[in-house]
């Protein structure tokens, strides 16, 4: 027989990219005959955990920016994880988000462009084909995940706008619901939340317009129905549930630099050697794979894609633009 147990099984096999599609359209086929016959455990889980209101998201997997590091299991991408507006504690955003309301949805694209837009998702969604990437998330607390996100380039719809000259920056403004978002009762941070790119880093193919993750619709607690993901910064770049786009020409103060603009900065480049004034940046802890006692991972100088953007910050002092 060629079943083997979950234990036979090298990690790095079982979370491999290929082996993750290879494994979903199997399970798709035979889940439950597959299941049956040993190949149930976690391996069933890591496919399977999605929430419940996920849709399949159909995209072509781009390997130019897919990351080899091992996966980490869709269980902790969708129950650990920062969306303050749901509560603070790493499980709250899973907890709480299950009212959120996605539809309908629309994104204003305001500001300095030639096309201003009140677009709705559906639309959103078919302005450019969608993409599967495999991205390194690092967050600025310490630890990171490898995360198969689905969208497409920024830059599709940045294009499509038509920015005029004076457009600098963009302005991310996330979504505001109180009845359905318990956090915003908390002055933790001034909402709605909001992040910014510089135009250049908001047109890099990296930065990536999100819908999906795992193959599915985003859960709400990753951003539903639309987040952007900017890889090369830490984790609070990467707004979730978009609801307007702003072309500006000055540099937004984002929550986070409102609520304490000496710990974050406007560029939050994921940076080793510097270090926040509480703690040190030179390490990362994986989730779902790094113990207490795991060996310390280094973080790597724009979270490891320096190649592709590093030529974007030539000749700043990335010490004091943090
Ligand atoms: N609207 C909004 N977006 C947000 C946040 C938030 O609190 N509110 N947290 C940020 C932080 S700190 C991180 S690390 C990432 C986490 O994304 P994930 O939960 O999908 O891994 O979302 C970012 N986007
Ligand atoms: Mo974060």
């Amino acid at each position: 027989m060629l079943i083997r147990r979950p234990g036979d099984i090298a990690p790095s096999e079982i979370t491999a990219q290929s082996v993750y599609q290879d494994r979903r359209r199997l399970m798709l086929q035979a889940g439950a005959a597959a299941a049956a016959m040993g190949l149930a455990g976690w391996t069933n889980r890591q496919a399977f955990a999605q929430t419940t209101t996920g849709e399949k998201l159909v995209a072509t997997r781009n390997p130019q920016f897919v990351v080899m590091d091992k996966l980490t299991p869709v269980k902790d991408v969708t129950t650990y994880n920062n969306f303050y507006e749901f509560g603070t504690d790493k499980g709250d955003p899973a907890d709480n988000a299950g009212r959120f309301k996605t539809k309908p949805w629309t994104v204003a694209i305001e500001g300095e462009v030639k096309k201003p837009m009140t677009i709705g998702l559906d639309d959103l969604r078919k302005m450019a084909p969608m993409e599967e990437r495999v991205y390194r998330l690092r967050c600025v607390e310490g630890w990171s995940m490898v995360i198969p996100w689905v969208g497409f380039s920024l830059s599709e719809l940045i294009k499509r706008v038509e920015p005029t000259g004076n457009a600098k920056f963009v302005e991310f403004v996330t979504a505001t619901q109180p009845e359905t978002m318990p956090g915003l009762r908390s002055r933790v941070l001034e909402w709605p939340y909001v992040e910014a790119l510089r135009m250049d880093e908001a047109m890099h193919p990296l930065a990536l317009l999100t819908f999906g993750v795992y193959g599915e619709t985003l859960p709400n607690q990753n951003g539903a129905p639309v987040r952007i993901v900017a890889p090369w910064k830490y984790g609070f770049k990467s707004g979730k549930s978009l609801v307007k786009i702003r072309f500006v020409e000055k540099q937004p103060v984002t929550s986070w630099i409102k609520a304490a603009s000496s710990e974050y900065g406007f560029y939050a480049n994921v940076n080793p050697d510097v270090p926040h004034p509480r703690w040190s940046q030179a390490t990362e802890r994986r989730i779902g794979e790094d113990g207490l006692f795991s060996p310390k991972r280094k973080t790597l100088p724009f979270n490891g894609y320096a190649d592709q953007v590093a030529s974007l910050y030539a000749g700043m002092d990335l010490k004091k633009n943090y």
